[in-house]
């Protein structure tokens, strides 16, 4: 009988649907196992067979585990808001639901061929209304939170209030906005509803602000740090501008402190924490407080004398030698300081520098240039006059927009200096100053002050911090790079958040009234006055007295503060909806958590599903959402963890990131001017330009259908073609696996040439899990041929003893094959196999002590031959069950040893013996033997001297 994989695989397939098979259960005796895999986008494209590459890992590790005795939980779920469906929707008025609902099919479709052991019926769809009320749920949960520095957590609202009442906010430590102005119990009880809404906005983890905003205007979106490379969408690559717009944010830089903190605590790649890390940035200095001098005629005469620039500074210990000071163009001061002199040069300059992106100014570090203000501080130790320059070097956005400049300490500073030639404070007494002349943070102290001089870097940083408190001009301080996160986003497809507005003041929908479904709108454009996708929906304003979306007529618009609020007589209780929708990362931020009770609509989890599950065990994805999903999703657990939903703060204890797949293009050469195409072994006879083909038009010798080729795109319709040996051979390239390229590789036509089982071995083979490795669908023959022969290895089967071989093959492979599991090396598995079946059949192997354990070793990777070997072994359940196999030492153990045996110390032949003989046994076993007599020709050998399992002389 022949392997006929089409049939084995559609049949097992179903089984295992219509069984349950791999249905995980909230409650079990046995331990819980959790694995992972980033749920996907499911785009219009379909899977190719770079997507699948961690699935089929982690569905190995899944299946292992229970094989093992885990009771697993391994789910499946679509991401399913997102960008592509609307912009499809946009160009063609499809609704998105529609695009998505049939891209999700069409992914189930190729993810059920491949032969998964998700869980289906825990499925999650981010754009479900049922899922998406719990993403509302925990937005609503931060919006109620503040966070509490003293307690390093998140706590209620309303203790916040509380203390408010009771003391106003001096004692308050708290992440909150900047500006958030200092206020006594009299003064918040005496402060307007309005008033307080708008101060508690300013310390609640998601709040509404005024923000600077990547803004994209050919998506008519705002843009997350992370949706932007190299200062381009990342979708589409659409130039992003900067602009001030109110947005919701989510107070992530409470958690920055953790979430570094937490990086140590968890099992991840130590390239994905780096970035993690860098994209946190924290940095230990101080501040300091310059004040601004208020002379007439040198300094504007705007300037107060309470008027002071902060600096954040990583070296405070360099103070002495700060010479000037530099501002950010936009820092609000620079207006108030620059002196009627100096006015034109420094508006021009800023309205330049306003055209410069701000990535664009990090990386051009060669660049000098800066305008001098006119204005002048005052050093908070030496007290003299210190010129204030403005400069694009200068981040806005960072610390406090404004330096100290040390010019003998900081290279950009020290060019700034020379290149406006302003003169640089030679502190070194009698050195040159030059760039070897930097100061080296571990030994240098910077300073001709008396109270510096002889300390090292540490003792004087910490001198001046102290000595800056003492005369309250600065203190120490820790600055992260991380900012807030921009939660609004001007489209149509994503979550709507639960919130409607009064007097413009945001105010959250009950929980028992979500989900707050998404309207439908007759166009996916912003509206014509510019407001969101939203803003067309015609029943998009909530009735707060029946809680229940009504007709925008309900709502008799009037202008109020740039909001649309309700005209109070004609309806009471109606108010505007918001028009933004959630990021792409909100959806995605839960989701490990909901899978663990996916069908709940009372409560996100029950505490039963959440108190026995716990968190990720193994999690497998792309490197890509390294500072994007992998950050906010911890982020969120933290927060979950502080309202004690969550037993952990970090959900997945261990992190795989899979390496990428990559396309090998097929190349054509077109002699240059005709429509000509020549062989690649023929090419460098003629000048020839280079063109990428479907690599489906090639066999897997790199031989070109040409018919194929000329039906394929009408320019190679009338194509002639120079042909080597009768064939022509493509050239072959390594590159992304993309349309662009036509090097995308199909997982289904494989699946029918070669089978799921086939590719999944051959997906794990091509290389360790973490590295990048180049697709060729010709490998694939070789781990074909291997089920074959695996198949053949089952033809017959015998209730008879195995024989040592036959278990010495078996267990070395149990050994190495959950050696390899454990160690994620699946590559190495796969020839451990193919070694094993050769092996068994040389030794024409037919016991089924020796097939049963095989077949459960061979079906984490290749379940469908597994299950159907399993079957002919007389079993009536499924294999996913059976025990994995105990490996025993004893069957790897040598029976017998090739003995050297001397005459008079010279070794003369060898002798296999068994090693359990005794030494007189030995003796007499050697003297027997032939070539023993040849050697003594007749002589009785004075000593014979065994060392039983080691060496045989002869001595005489
Ligand atoms: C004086 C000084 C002397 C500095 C010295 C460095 C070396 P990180 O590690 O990135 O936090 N800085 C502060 N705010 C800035 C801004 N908005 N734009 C550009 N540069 C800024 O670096 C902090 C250091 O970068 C600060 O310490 C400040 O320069 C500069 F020998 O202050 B330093």
């Amino acid at each position: 009988m022949s392997y006929n994989f089409r049939k084995i695989e559609a049949k097992w397939q179903k089984y295992w649907a219509e069984n349950g098979t791999f249905r995980a259960s909230n409650n079990s005796d046995r331990p819980k196992f959790y694995a992972l895999s980033m749920f996907p986008y499911p785009s219009g494209a379909g899977l190719h067979v770079g997507h699948p590459l961690g699935y089929i890992a982690t569905d190995i590790y899944s299946r292992y585990k229970r094989h093992k005795g885990f009771n697993v939980l391994h789910p499946m779920g679509y991401d399913s808001f997102g960008l592509p469906a609307e912009q499809y929707a946009i160009q063609t008025g499809q609704h998105p639901a529609i695009t998505t609902e049939n891209n999700i099919k069409r992914y189930r479709e190729q993810l059920d061929k491949l032969g998964f052991s998700f869980d289906w019926d825990r499925e999650v769809r981010t754009s479900n209304p049922r899922y998406y009320k719990w993403t509302q749920w925990i937005f609503i949960q931060l919006f109620n939170s503040w966070y509490n520095k003293k307690s390093d957590k998140a706590e209620d609202i309303a203790s916040l209030i509380a203390i408010f009442e009771k003391e106003g906010n001096e004692n308050v430590e708290a992440s909150c906005d900047e500006d958030t102005p200092m206020f006594s119990a009299a003064d918040w009880n005496g402060f307007s509803a309005k008033t307080q809404q708008e101060i508690l906005l300013k310390y609640r983890l998601t709040y509404l602000a005024d923000t600077e905003v990547n803004w994209c205007p050919a998506l008519g979106t705002v843009l997350a740090n992370d949706e932007i490379v190299n200062g381009v969408s990342e979708r589409g690559g659409h130039p992003v501008i900067r602009k001030k717009m109110t947005q919701w944010s989510m107070r992530i830089t409470a958690y920055a402190q953790r979430l570094l903190d937490g990086l140590d605590k968890i099992d991840w790649p130590q390239p994905l924490k780096d970035s993690q890390t860098n994209w946190i940035g924290r940095s230990e200095g101080a501040s300091v407080t310059f004040n601004v001098i208020p002379v007439n005629g040198v300094t504007s005469s705007a300037v107060e004398k309470s008027d002071t620039i902060e600096v954040f500074t990583t070296r405070p210990d360099t103070i002495f030698g700060a010479s000037f000071m530099t501002l950010a163009p936009e820092h609000e001061l620079v207006a108030k300081i620059t002196t009627a002199e100096q006015k034109a040069e420094v508006d021009a300059y800023v309205e330049a520098t306003a055209k410069r992106s701000e990535r664009d100014r990090m990386a051009d570090v060669k660049t000098v240039s800066g305008v001098f203000t006119g204005g002048y501080a005052e050093h908070p130790f030496t007290k003299e006059p210190v010129p204030i320059w403005i400069g694009d070097y200068v981040l806005a956005s960072y610390g406090t927009g404004a330096v100290m400049a040390v010019p003998c300490g900081d290279q950009r500073d020290y060019d700034f200096a020379k290149h406006y030639n302003i003169p640089i404070p030679n502190i070194f007494d009698g050195v040159d100053i030059s760039e070897e002349a930097f100061a080296d943070k571990a030994t240098t102290v910077i300073a001709n002050s008396d109270f510096l001089n002889g300390l090292s870097y540490k003792d004087a940083t910490q001198k001046v911090i102290a000595e800056l408190e003492k005369i309250g001009h600065g203190e120490g301080k820790i600055n992260y790079r991380l900012r807030d996160a921009v939660f609004s986003r001007q489209r149509y497809w994503g979550e709507p958040f639960p919130v409607y507005y009064v007097d413009g003041m945001p105010q959250m929908i009950d929980l028992e009234y979500l989900p707050l479904q998404l309207p439908e709108v007759e166009k996916y454009l912003p509206t014509e006055t510019g407001e969101p996708p939203l803003g067309n929906a015609t029943h998009w304003a909530w009735d707060a007295r029946n809680n229940k979306v009504v007709s925008n007529e309900m709502l008799k618009q009037v202008q109020h503060d740039g909001h649309s609020e309700l005209d109070s007589e004609s309806h009471e209780g109606v108010y505007p909806l918001e028009l933004n929708t959630m990021p792409g990362w909100a959806g995605s931020s839960q989701y490990f958590n909901r899978y663990m009770d996916p069908r709940n609509d009372e409560t996100i989890f029950s505490e039963e599903a959440i108190g026995y599950w716990q968190d990720v065990d193994l999690y497998i994805g792309g490197s890509e959402h390294a500072t994007g999903h992998l950050l906010y999703s911890r982020f969120w657990q933290k927060f979950m963890f502080d309202k004690g939903l969550v037993p952990k703060d970090e959900y997945a204890q261990k992190l795989i990131n899979q390496g990428m797949i990559t396309g090998t293009s097929a190349v054509v050469y077109r002699v240059s001017g005709t429509n000509k195409f020549v062989s690649i072994g023929l090419k460098d006879k003629y000048e020839v330009e280079e063109l990428r083909v479907d690599v489906n038009l090639v066999n897997v010798s790199n031989e070109l259908d040409i018919n194929s080729l000329r039906d394929w795109q009408p320019e190679y319709e009338g194509a002639e073609f120079i042909l080597e040996d009768g064939k022509y051979i493509v050239g072959r390239e390594v590159e992304k696996m993309s349309k662009r390229w036509y090097n995308v590789v199909n997982p289904d036509a494989i699946c029918v040439e070669y089978g799921a089982d086939s590719l999944r071995l051959y997906e794990m083979f091509l290389g360790p899990l973490e590295q990048s490795k180049p697709w060729n669908t010709a490998g694939i023959t070789g781990v074909h041929s291997f089920l074959k022969k695996l198949w053949k290895l089952y033809t017959v089967i015998e209730d008879t003893e195995p024989t040592a071989d036959n278990l010495k093959s078996l267990h070395k492979t149990i050994k190495k094959v959950e050696e390899d599991i454990e160690n994620f090396s699946f590559n190495t598995s796969v020839s451990t196999f193919m070694i094993c079946v050769n092996e068994l059949t040389a030794q024409k192997c037919a016991s089924k002590a020796i097939l049963e354990p095989l077949a459960i070793l061979v079906s984490p990777y290749a379940p469908h031959i597994a299950e159907e070997l399993w079957e002919r072994l007389g079993h009536t359940e499924s294999i996913a069950e059976a025990a994995f196999p105990v490996f025993e030492e004893k069957h790897l153990v040598e029976s017998s040893k090739e003995y050297p045996i001397s005459f008079n110390g010279k070794m003369r032949f060898k002798l296999e013996l068994p090693l359990d003989m005794g030494k007189d046994d030995i003796e007499a076993a050697v003297l027997a033997h032939e070539k023993t007599q040849a050697q003594l020709q007749g002589r009785t050998p004075k000593k014979v001297i065994v060392v039983p399992g080691k060496i045989v002389n002869i001595v005489g």
